[in-house]
């Protein structure tokens, strides 16, 4: 515990990774400890997540971010000022006396989140302990003080609203589920993308990358790019499913709603039975161990009918379904929708919530996937944020890019101070096609 109390509480505007303004808080302690939080932003997102405080206008293409600085000088910092932190999330009981609305639509998400970040960082700095430890530690009267080195789930191609909606499907990725140490995984990815980029080279296909730093999705159909992704881990050298397995972000709510399924670039629209039945197929076909948001947010029958299918065969992610919220957590548990839950702090508006809809997670027997943004930057507070609540898995983007390989490097150094007995590998996942149930 500290005795510091909280000193001053600096905003300021920094940028994201698509060149997009966003907030940093500076907070500072009498003991001179200093703590850091930057908001990241999402591009696909769910219609109840937190908001973004944004000034709208011409500016900045309306994303400006004066506002919510005011906002951060004028009333947070007062709210703060002298408070003693007496743990890494303290802060944030003040926070939500200033905005108790679940959107944060008083404040605003991006500033709450950074706030509730600068500060978790700040005690940990008073304390002199890394900030997974002291979360961890946090953690321990009412849950699981264990901790973990993340298993990476990365992208491989971008898609859906990161690459202007060139293909439908929003991440292909891979887990290296046969990897026994972080450091092995992300070499194993690695090669992956090396390969991924040589066969759209021979193709003629090599343009760039989409936001988060996957190779540019340059298919002729949504399940060319599976194949492609297919084929890449096979050209590496692994074998695809046991060593190296896909994993898909179908970001569902982008091109789906009220039952209707509009897939651009197959020219075609389905409805609910038709996008599970097009998810099967590939599923059947494919060596799939994971899926996020397959269909759209306000598809519950859906979702409990897909979950029905598939759910004790691979597994099912809620993200823009979910939220980060404890509430639509326990409620989608209930009702058999998904079986695991991604976590995102800024979708919940501070680490409090954050950790509350992981703690539902968890209570519901899912399994947990802290993510990243695709406005991302620096910050690498998610790392800390696995590895300290025991979430087992680590959602990024792709292994390019200096704000995604950040997190990945976080992780490297910390697998060198804990061993690689910490690390969660993913041999527990199952694959989709590799035999019945
Ligand atoms: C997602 C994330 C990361 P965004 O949908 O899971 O890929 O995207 O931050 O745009 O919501
Ligand atoms: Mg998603």
């Amino acid at each position: 515990m500290t005795q510091a109390r909280i000193e001053a509480t600096i905003p300021r505007r920094v940028w994201d990774s698509r060149g997009r303004p966003t907030i940093e808080v500076e907070v500072r302690l009498s003991d001179g400890s200093l703590g850091r939080g930057i908001a990241p932003a999402g591009a696909s997102r769910g219609s109840r997540e937190a908001i973004d405080r944004r000034d709208g206008g011409e500016r900045l293409g309306g994303l400006d971010v004066r506002e919510a600085l005011a906002a951060i000088e004028l009333e947070v910092a007062p709210a703060l000022a002298s408070t003693v932190l007496t743990g890494p999330l303290a802060a944030d009981e003040i926070l939500l006396r200033l905005d108790d609305t679940p959107t944060k639509s008083v404040l605003g998400g991006n500033v709450t989140v950074a706030t509730s970040i600068a500060c978790a960082h700040a005690y940990a700095a008073s304390v002199g302990l890394p900030l997974w430890r002291v979360l961890a530690d946090d953690a321990r009267p009412s849950g699981d003080a264990q901790v973990s080195i993340p298993l990476p789930e990365i992208q491989i191609f971008g898609g859906g609203a990161h690459a202007g909606r060139r293909i439908d499907i929003q991440d292909l990725m891979v887990i290296a589920r046969g990897a026994s140490s972080v450091e092995q995984a992300l070499a194993m990815t690695a090669e992956v993308y090396l390969a991924a980029g040589r066969l759209m080279a021979q193709r003629g296909a090599a343009t760039g990358v989409a936001d988060e730093g996957g190779h540019w999705p340059a298919f002729e159909s949504n399940e060319h790019a599976i194949e492609t992704l297919l084929r890449a881990i096979e050209a590496a050298g692994y074998t695809a499913g046991d060593e190296v397995a896909i994993s898909l972000d179908i970001a569902a709510s982008e091109f789906g709603a009220r039952g209707q399924y509009r897939l651009g670039l197959d020219k075609q629209t389905i409805d609910s039975d038709g996008m599970i039945d097009l998810l099967g197929r590939w599923l059947e076909r494919y060596p799939i161990c994971s899926i996020e948001d397959p269909l759209a947010e306000d598809d519950l029958e859906g979702m409990r009918a897909f979950t029905q299918a598939w759910g004790k065969r691979i597994q099912i992610i809620g993200d823009d379904f979910l939220v980060t919220n404890a509430a639509l957590i326990d409620a989608a548990a209930a009702g058999g929708a998904c079986n695991a839950a991604l976590i995102k702090p800024n979708q919940a508006g501070t680490l409090s919530e954050a950790r509350d809809a992981l703690g539902a997670a968890r209570k519901a027997n899912w399994s947990t996937v802290v993510s990243a943004r695709s406005g991302e930057t620096e910050d690498t507070t998610i790392c800390d944020l696995a590895i300290g609540w025991n979430a087992r898995q680590l959602k990024v983007g792709s292994i390019t890019r200096g704000e995604r390989t950040a997190k990945w490097n976080a992780l490297i150094r910390a697998e060198q101070a804990l061993g690689a007995a910490a690390f969660a590998d993913g041999r527990w996942l199952r694959v989709s096609n590799a035999g019945s149930p």
